[in-house]
């Protein structure tokens, strides 16, 4: 093979991009390589002069695989937060929403007017049916750059690959959905009072959802009021998402309630207009909270 080689003729030597890193994710993928690559040639010098020492080396390259490992669960999920921190409308949705029209397709609207987050809300337990279902949103939200979140489902979440999961106060414990999708996944917690928003930050909710706050025939739930949305925007940091019988003609009493995010599932789902009932709730909330988003 040595005898093969022909450095002169070889393509790669003349590929230039690996010179370049476009940001500082590429850069320190790259320097998790050359760590490893250092600690290989420690091993094999140490073979030279100290056997116990080039086990040792050994060791430590390997903690260096695991390391790496880590640092892209954690970098991965400091991606999703950026993004959730810029995301002001999210777009709930399942079957059962969208007037018979196609997920798909309302889906995409919804992203085209402005939602940043969609979740899958699928009502259904049948699982087989869900997944075809769940992976084509998967794809469509990986195409249009938004955030991925499933409904209930850590299983789901998982299996699809979702930025994370969205659970409710009789689901899974926040502690136990992060053992099973690891620490790269953004968790969402329902919360229905001060003391489930307060709880849900304390044990470390990416964000949570602060509703109904309007009365819904979507969900099953006692509307809590605008005053539950002041009281979270006073006391908790974590980004809160209001939610439940928001629409354009009451938006702006939530804004000024002082939500700056928005959750909706009939505002966009049963609009006839999908896309520009979107791009109307993400124009109110881009003026109402003084377009800072
Ligand atoms: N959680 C609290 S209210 C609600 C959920 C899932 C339903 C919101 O639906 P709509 O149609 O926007 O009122
Ligand atoms: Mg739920």
């Amino acid at each position: 093979m040595v005898a093969a080689r022909d450095t002169a003729g070889d393509v790669g030597a003349r590929v230039a991009e690996e010179r370049y890193r476009k940001d500082a994710f590429a850069l320190a993928a790259a320097g998790w390589k050359r760590v490893q690559e250092a600690l290989r040639v420690l091993e094999e010098v140490m073979r030279t002069v100290a056997g116990g020492a080039a086990y040792q080396a050994k060791h430590i390259r390997f903690d260096a695989y695991d390391l790496e490992k880590l640092y892209y669960e954690r970098a991965g999920l400091y991606q999703k937060k950026n993004e959730l921190s810029r995301a002001h409308l999210y777009f709930v949705v399942g079957r059962a929403d969208t007037g018979g029209r196609p997920l798909r397709a309302v889906v995409e609207e919804a992203i085209a007017g402005g939602a940043r987050i969609v979740q899958l809300r699928e009502k259904t337990n049948d699982v087989r049916e869900v997944m075809p279902l769940a992976r084509e949103l998967r794809a469509i939200t990986r195409e249009r750059g938004v955030l991925y979140i499933i409904n209930d489902r850590v299983d789901i979440a998982a299996a699809v690959d979702a930025d994370g999961v969205h659970l409710g106060q009789d689901d899974l414990p926040i502690e136990d959905a992060r053992r099973v999708l690891g620490i790269g996944k953004i968790i969402g917690i329902s919360t229905h009072s001060i003391r489930q928003a307060q709880e849900a930050e304390r044990r470390g909710a990416d964000y949570i959802g602060v509703g109904p706050v309007f009365p819904t025939t979507t969900k099953d739930c006692t509307p809590v009021g605008l005053g539950l949305v002041t009281e979270v925007a006073k006391s908790v940091r974590i980004p809160f998402f209001a939610i439940g019988g928001i629409n354009s003609a009451n938006i702006e009493q939530v804004l000024q309630a002082g939500a700056c995010r928005v959750a909706v599932v009939s505002a966009v789902a049963a609009a006839p207009d999908a896309r520009a009932a979107a791009a109307a709730l993400y124009g109110a909330i881009y003026h109402g909270t003084g377009g800072s988003q």
